[in-house]
């Protein structure tokens, strides 16, 4: 096949060129096809100057003439041969070629094939054994809250590391990572609320300050519903402990025996025992109309914070506390001394708004302290039963 392509290639030249001398002799030919050549052999010699010089017509013009046809002819139909040999070899190369392809085709769709089920098999095993593993080790939880976990660990490890730990509370339905403080004070304190750099925004819905949001290593809102689950577990009660530091890093604390939430159809109205601590009671006020104990949660898109519709505050009329505190969420009463999600950075009292962490009895010479970072803590309190 080969062989007789590149022949046919090399012979190409050469026959096209025939092919150009036939058709100068035909053109040749064709313009003396209008004379009449038989009657003067003068003008055939003439004519067929440009082809061949003959000196004397020795063969008789029309035998000339007609050899030079039978000439023309033979070699037409030699490259017509030629042609047809050529295409046909050709085609069948092509044939060749395409058939050897289409071979090379399928195999590598058959390798394909045999990959991809290769791959799926691999995919249904890894996929089957995350679910063993996942079935056969489910998240371990460390403990019931911080305190549980210290109480725990108290006898096998010298020192508790703080940190985040996965606590599962009693009556709750998963588990969950918390911040434990296992240095403070004793150790066993859950982390429920820290505010130190203003990198994490506290201007939330009520959806956030339920489910929480943050980072727990950082600044950080636990979230109500956890709180709801470490503080009312059964046969337990809670401190909650306020740890503020000042500008001048001053540091103060005011602390609570008791601390529970109502649940979720109250809007986790807040409970609070006996005060102990530096701070004041921020949380009780001067007076009854500043008592934030027993007040349902607000935020700036649920409205509990007993200004309805009004309150009077500094001489301004305020219909939400949330708004009026930086659209933080706190357990709001008319509006009252603390809240503790306002922010850590410069004051910026615009439109007469209080941005900043509020703790209000706590004073320095009648003027409150300007609060940097503050956290709240819950931990348990050793009960009898
Ligand atoms: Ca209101």
């Amino acid at each position: 096949m080969m062989w007789t392509t590149t022949v046919l290639l090399l012979l190409l030249p050469h026959l096209l060129s025939s092919t150009d001398t036939a058709s100068s002799t035909n053109v040749n030919q064709s313009e003396s096809d209008g004379e009449d050549f038989s009657d003067d052999p003068g003008k055939v010699q003439k004519a067929l100057g440009g082809v061949k010089r003959w000196d004397t017509c020795s063969i008789p013009c029309d035998i000339t003439v007609k050899l030079l046809r039978d000439e023309k002819h033979s070699i037409c139909g030699q490259l017509q041969q030629s042609l047809l040999t050529f295409g046909r070899s050709t085609r069948k190369l092509i044939r060749d070629v395409m058939e050897e392809q289409q071979r090379a085709l399928d195999i590598l769709s058959t390798q394909v094939a045999e990959l991809m089920t290769k791959v799926q098999t691999l995919s249904s095993e890894v996929q089957r054994s995350n679910t063993e593993m996942y079935s056969m080790k489910p998240v371990q939880s460390h403990g019931r809250d911080c305190s549980d976990i210290k109480d725990s660990l108290v006898s096998v490890v010298p020192k508790i590391p703080s940190g985040i730990y996965i606590i599962h509370p009693e009556n709750s339905d998963s588990s969950f990572e918390v911040f434990c403080e296992m240095d403070y004070m004793g150790g066993g304190w859950t982390v429920m609320q820290r505010r130190n750099d203003g990198l994490t925004d506290f201007k939330r819905p009520w959806a956030d300050y339920i489910d929480g949001f943050g980072n727990l290593a950082g600044e950080h809102w636990l979230g109500l519903r956890k709180v709801f689950h470490i503080v009312n577990q059964k046969d337990t009660r809670f401190q909650i402990h306020v740890a503020l530091v000042s500008q001048d890093d001053i540091t103060s604390y005011a602390s609570y025996d008791d601390f529970r939430l109502d649940n979720e159809t109250q809007f986790f109205s807040i409970h609070l025992g006996r005060y102990a601590g530096s701070a004041g009671d921020a949380f009780r006020g001067y007076d009854q109309e500043q008592n934030q104990d027993t007040a349902p949660f607000s935020a700036s898109d649920v409205d509990n914070d007993g200004c309805n519709p009004s309150c009077s505050m500094d001489s301004r009329v305020v219909e939400s506390c949330s708004t009026q505190h930086n659209h933080t969420g706190w357990w709001f009463n008319q509006c009252g001394l603390a809240n503790l999600n306002g922010s850590p950075e410069d004051a910026e009292r615009h439109q007469g708004q209080r941005t900043r962490i509020l703790w209000d009895t706590w004073r320095q010479n009648g003027v409150p302290h300007t609060i940097k970072s503050v956290t709240m803590k819950v931990r348990r309190i050793a009960t009898n039963n």
